[in-house]
């Protein structure tokens, strides 16, 4: 996957990409993920980016112009790529999209939209406008970090272990049940009976259920999309005795 960045704040990212599964992706060329200043695409002396909002109105607006310029810098090579802005108004980042990106698409440009808002007409220039939640960021370089985070380890090879993807909460469709380690005791905290017993139906049965328990209580709209079997019926039945 390669990934182009058009931002005021290259640095915002840079930390995250140098670590951990980003950064062993990109060693391994499986992300390339290329930083570009806006502001590097202004034509006059002051590097002007932002100007004040026709129809007045607090605060600034981000100007067409640079970011068309970068844009089309970007394009100069002809190759197709999907041009997603990252915005508040934009469509609600899940999972689904991230699988979607990861399974349909090598290039993408992300645009980082800062101040009050961005020139309605780079919306002409966009594929896509995603958003990663409904809370308000200071601009758009977390939420491309984040994009780029969930496409890329599902990018086959990112990971280590190819199990983990398969093993996750949300291909279950629930929340994950609960983890331990060593030791088996700690400050008094023992680990679950069963998870010692070495009898792997019994623990297949125990996380499961809770897993169906978390979910019911921290997000009970995630059931409303997962089908249950036999088991996880008689699992809920349990869970409402109790
Ligand atoms: C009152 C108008 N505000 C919209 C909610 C203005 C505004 C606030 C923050 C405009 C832009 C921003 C910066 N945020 C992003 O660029 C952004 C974002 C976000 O704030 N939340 C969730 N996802 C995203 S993606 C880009």
């Amino acid at each position: 996957m390669k990934c182009d960045v058009l931002t005021l704040f290259p640095d915002i990212l840079t930390a995250s990409l140098d670590e951990s599964i980003l950064k062993r992706a990109r060693e391994k060329k499986l992300l390339d993920v290329k930083l570009y200043n806006i502001r590097d695409f202004t034509t006059d002396v002051h590097r002007t980016v932002d100007d004040y909002p026709f129809g007045g109105g607090a605060g600034m607006v981000f100007k067409p112009e640079p970011i068309f310029k970068a844009v089309d810098f970007l394009k100069e090579d002809g190759e197709p790529r999907k041009v997603i802005l990252l915005s508040p108004q934009g469509k609600p980042f899940t999972q689904s999209m991230a699988e979607d990106f990861a399974r349909e698409h090598r290039r993408f440009v992300f645009i980082c939209g800062r101040y009050e808002g961005i020139d309605e007409r780079v919306k002409t220039l966009t594929d896509e406008e995603v958003s990663i939640g409904d809370y308000v960021l200071t601009g758009g370089e977390l939420a491309a970090l984040v994009v780029i985070d969930a496409v890329t380890r599902l990018v086959p090879g990112a990971l280590g272990d190819e199990r983990s993807v398969e093993d996750e909460s949300f291909s279950w469709g629930l929340l994950d049940y609960p983890h331990y380690t060593r030791p088996r005791e700690f400050r008094g905290l023992k680990v679950p009976e069963v998870l010692l017993s070495g009898d792997h139906k019994a623990i297949w049965r125990w996380r499961r259920k809770q897993a169906l328990q978390k979910t019911l209580m921290m997000r009970p709209d995630l059931l409303e999309h997962v089908e249950h079997t036999k088991l996880d019926k008689e699992i809920l039945s349990e869970i409402e005795e109790e």
